[in-house]
Parts: structure tokens; C-alpha cells; sequence
């Protein structure tokens, strides 16, 4: 029942330079990397408090459906990006029982009239919790389709009340070396803590979302538990997990992918079918659909979501990519 999920045609990945090193010093084998189910089992997960699983249980609505097939729940939680546990696809999986995010909270600061610390709990108390179905594109030229629990980023970011320098929101993942090993490796090349960012429109735009669910369930530690954003418009990388502090800043803030290599991966990093990564086109993508189904489909302006397009009206989008 393992399941090849990189074709050998277009085994290319955004860290391939880099995989190919650690491979040459590590001699792991390409092929571990490949593979997902079978391999290995699912690492238990760690419990979420009882407040939690009710919130998630009280979800009432869907306010969008990609109306195409979900992927299976098993290929979305064992088939991950979250460098912090490996760069393997199966580390994050395979390593979750390491990390507990609970109790878990949340610094927000910067350009803001209501700066402060604040537990999970505060954060989304207050809210009522909506399900999004979202097409999720990899920079890698992957794609899913999975339900996610959770807030309208904006809404959340209207609590801190951004004052007018607030011009851009930085995100910030946490560091906890003891439980996270891929801030042990020394050969990363990411500099610690991942961080991202998004320009104020964009994430006061009714489709950004903050994500504490996941199939109606708590987020699994390896898809970013207790918090991530999901921004369904850009490529994977933006939408980063395990946040715990957000700072309204005036001038663009560093992002990860950017500053690891500015010329393949851009700030704004929109899915555009219409520009190849330096390595790859980015004219198709490999869905990752239902009962395991993978096909290869064209991809999407704004990976199919129009309604953000006049948030670049009067960019060039093949200058800021
Ligand atoms: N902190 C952090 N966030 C991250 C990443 C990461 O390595 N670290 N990987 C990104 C990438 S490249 C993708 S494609 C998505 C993958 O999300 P998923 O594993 O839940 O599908 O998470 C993004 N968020
Ligand atoms: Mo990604």
C-alpha cells in the first residue's frame, strides 16, 4: 500500500540543492524521501484539551468548498512540509510525538493600539469556527484539497487593532530545539525560527485563514498544531505553521523561502501557472486526490481563487513573484 507520490519525471523540489548535499553526507537514499504509508506508522498524536476539540466541535458552517474531492486524511497528515521535524516528507509524521504545543500561546505586537500575549484559548474563545475546503499548492508542484477549522485571519487581526504604519504582518513559527530536531541539524539551511509574512490587504482578504482544525479534528503536530495560516492563493510555503507571535511592521518583512534563495522564491509568491520556478514549470501540478488518486492537472492563476486578483492590480506579477 505504499504509494509513490513524487514522480521520477519531476523529482525536483524547491531544497533539491540542498537534499542533494545532505544526501552525499548522509547517504540517505532518495527513495525514503519518496514514499509515504507502509514505511512507517503513524506517530501518536498529542491529545488537544478538551476546550479545544469542542470548539472544533462546534464548527457550524462551510464558507467555501473547492467543490473537487478531498484528499484522504492519511495522505495529508503523513505526506508534509515542516522543516522544523526533517526534510524528509514523513519526518513531520514520523517525529510529532516529539513536540506538544499545549498550552500554547500567542505574542502580537508592533503596529498595533492593542499589543499583547495571549493564550490560544483568548484567540479563538471569542470566535465561531467555520470550516474552508481549500486547494493547497506546493511550490514543488504538488497540490491537495483538504477541510481546515478555523478563523478569518483578518477577524483575528482586527483584535489587535493595526494602527495606519501597519503596512505589512510577519509571522513567526516557534523554536524548540529539544523538540523539534530539524532545528538540531546543522546542515540547515534555514535560519531559525521560520518566519513569513504578508502584505495588510492580503491578509485582511476574507480568504486568508487561521487554522486550528483540520478534518474536523484539532491540527495534527505535523500540519502545524495548534495555529497556522492557510493562504489558499499562494504557494504552500506562505501559509506557516505553529505560530506563536505576529507583528504589524511598515516595511516588508523577511520571509524564509526568500532568504534562502531570493531569486527562486519571491514575497508575494502567488501560484502562477503563467512563471516556472527557475527549475521547474509550474504550468501543472500533481493533485493528490481522493481514495490516493494522483493525477497531473493544469494549474491555476491564484491556484483558482479570482477574487484576489485586485489585490495586484497594478503589479507585474512576473517582476514581483
Ligand atoms: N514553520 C513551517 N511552516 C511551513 C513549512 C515549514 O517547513 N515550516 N513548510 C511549508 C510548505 S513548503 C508547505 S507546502 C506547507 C505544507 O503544509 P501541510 O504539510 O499541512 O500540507 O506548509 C508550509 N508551512
Ligand atoms: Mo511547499
Amino acid at each position: 500500500m505504499a504509494r509513490t507520490l513524487i514522480d521520477t519525471e519531476n523529482n525536483t523540489t524547491p531544497q533539491s540543492a540542498f537534499l542533494n548535499r545532505r544526501q552525499i553526507i548522509q547517504g540517505a537514499g532518495a527513495l525514503a524521501l519518496t514514499t509515504v504509508g507502509g514505511s512507517y506508522s503513524m506517530a501518536a498524536q498529542s491529545t488537544a484539551p478538551t476546550w479545544l476539540d469542542k470548539k472544533i466541535a462546534s464548527t457550524v458552517y462551510r464558507s467555501y468548498n473547492a467543490g473537487e474531492p478531498l484528499t484522504d486524511a492519511q495522505d495529508a497528515k503523513q505526506y508534509n512540509n515542516f522543516y522544523e521535524f526533517g526534510t524528509g516528507k514523513g519526518d513531520p509524521a514520523k517525529y510529532a510525538d516529539e513536540f506538544n504545543p499545549y498550552p500554547w500561546r500567542i505574542e502580537v505586537g508592533g503596529e498595533c493600539d492593542n499589543p499583547g500575549v495571549i493564550s490560544l484559548e483568548d484567540l479563538i474563545s471569542s470566535q465561531s469556527l467555520e470550516e474552508r475546503i481549500y486547494r493547497m499548492r506546493c511550490v514543488e508542484a504538488w497540490s491537495m484539497v483538504l477541510p481546515w477549522t478555523g478563523i478569518e485571519l483578518g477577524k483575528v487581526l482586527r483584535q489587535f487593532q493595526p494602527n495606519s504604519r501597519a503596512k505589512y504582518v510577519a509571522f513567526e513559527t516557534i523554536i524548540r530545539k529539544d523538540e523539534m530536531r530539524g532545528q538540531k541539524d546543522p546542515f540547515s539551511f534555514i535560519d531559525w525560527p521560520y518566519v513569513e509574512g504578508l502584505r495588510i490587504d492580503e491578509a485582511m482578504h476574507p480568504l486568508a485563514f487561521l487554522a486550528v482544525g483540520m478534518y474536523g479534528e484539532a491540527l495534527p503536530v505535523q500540519n502545524g498544531a495548534p495555529i497556522r495560516l492557510v493562504v489558499p492563493w499562494k504557494y504552500g510555503f506562505k501559509s506557516i505553521k505553529s505560530i506563536v507571535r505576529i507583528r504589524f511592521v511598515d516595511e516588508q518583512p523577511p520571509t524564509t523561502w526568500n532568504l534562502s534563495n531570493a531569486k527562486e522564491y519571491g514575497f508575494y509568491s502567488n501560484v502562477n501557472p503563467g512563471r516556472s520556478h527557475p527549475r521547474w514549470s509550474q504550468a501543472t501540478e500533481r493533485r493528490i486526490g481522493a481514495n490516493g488518486k494522483i493525477e497531473r492537472i493544469p494549474s491555476q492563476l491564484f491556484n483558482g481563487y479570482p477574487e484576489v486578483a485586485s489585490l495586484y492590480d497594478k503589479m507585474d506579477l512576473g517582476l514581483f513573484f
